[in-house]
């Protein structure tokens, strides 16, 4: 087996273990933020780090240096293949290796794509949905969630609700870095959000689910995100679906606003009143990130006060109406 060849089977199968160990009851680690945070040496101990590690060595090792560097990589290889062995006998056996795209041959090292985004790992081969690494425009590596099931695939997923462990009544800080648990419920951070809408024009699609089991979906041909320095002010046009147009008409272009930072059009603080972040305006006809409200709630899913739960006007006219569950995903637009 030759070095291109061995680079490749790893990045592949260091995928798929990242995928299958941080499904639910598994390993969640690699699904957290503060996986982002944890210093180098923790996360040493961890799989993600190999990935990483090859990761950067595909994407920094100059062509003349990559014998040096052989022997370094094929001692990460081992540590995965021990770390295999591990999770193979903690029980986790579903590990998938898949071959790459043109089957039989080998993607040379200059044509290794850079992992940028889910679209691109969708056309790499990698069609399972869940959490991957890829590099953000300004060539940190992120864990994100890619959604390759909905309409389309290769989704880089922002926002998931699920149900109501995990709070959205989060500070500004916390909106801005992400929050929550990349299987579960999460949101992806508004400096990466950033980040990816300036580098390429983004579709951007919420897709909603109510408490009869119908679905609805709305999706914007332009999402852009503005930096913190102008309030991650929002750009948002371009509507199609068939939930109705909540956002382009009533939330475009205006700054995002926490409880501790009121960047609405209100008197008053539409994110302190509603407990979430989001792109208030006079507050809401769309609030993905408001209170979520299911059957334990003592007072009922149905009986939310005004406007703090998981609201989308166009589908369901009624304030007191939280939804079941609501995603937001983003993709390259061509
Ligand atoms: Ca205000």
């Amino acid at each position: 087996m030759d070095l291109i060849q061995c680079f490749t089977i790893a990045i592949l199968w260091t995928i798929h273990v990242t995928t299958v160990v941080g499904q639910p009851g598994t390993h969640g680690l690699c699904a957290t933020m503060s996986y982002r945070d944890m210093r180098l040496k923790q996360q040493n101990n961890h799989h993600c780090q190999m990935l990483e590690n090859i990761q950067h060595e595909i994407m920094y090792t100059d062509k003349n240096e990559r014998h040096r560097k052989h022997n370094q990589i094929m001692n990460v290889l081992l540590g995965l293949e021990t770390k295999m062995n591990m999770l193979l006998d903690e029980g986790v056996h579903q590990v998938v290796f898949r071959p790459p795209p043109e089957v039989g041959t080998f993607v040379e090292m200059d044509d290794m794509p850079v992992l940028h985004d889910c679209s691109a790992l969708l056309k790499f081969g990698l069609t399972t949905s869940g959490v991957y690494a890829v590099t953000t425009p300004t060539g940190h590596i992120i864990n994100v969630y890619c959604d390759m099931d909905t309409k389309d695939g290769g989704w880089i997923v922002i926002q998931r609700r699920l149900n109501a462990k995990v709070s959205f009544d989060r500070n500004w800080d916390e909106y801005r870095n992400g929050f929550g648990d990349l299987h579960t419920s999460f949101w992806m951070g508004n400096e990466y959000i950033h980040l990816f809408t300036s580098n390429k024009t983004q579709r951007v699609r919420f897709d909603m689910w109510d408490w009869e089991g119908n679905t609805a979906y709305a999706e914007y041909d332009n999402f852009k995100v503005d930096s913190e320095m102008e309030s991650y002010r929002i750009h948002i046009s371009g509507y199609k679906g068939d939930a109705g147009d909540a956002i382009n008409h009533y939330h475009d272009d205006i700054g995002f606003s926490t409880a501790d930072k009121d960047n609405d059009n209100w008197y008053g603080n539409c994110g302190k009143r509603d407990k979430a972040g989001w792109w208030f305006r006079d507050c809401s006809y769309a609030s993905p990130n408001g209170r979520y409200h299911d059957l334990e709630d003592p007072r009922g899913y149905h009986q939310t006060s005004f406007e703090d739960g998981i609201i989308w006007y166009h589908w369901k006219p009624d304030y007191t109406y939280s939804l079941k569950r609501i995603e937001i995903k983003m993709r390259p637009s061509e």
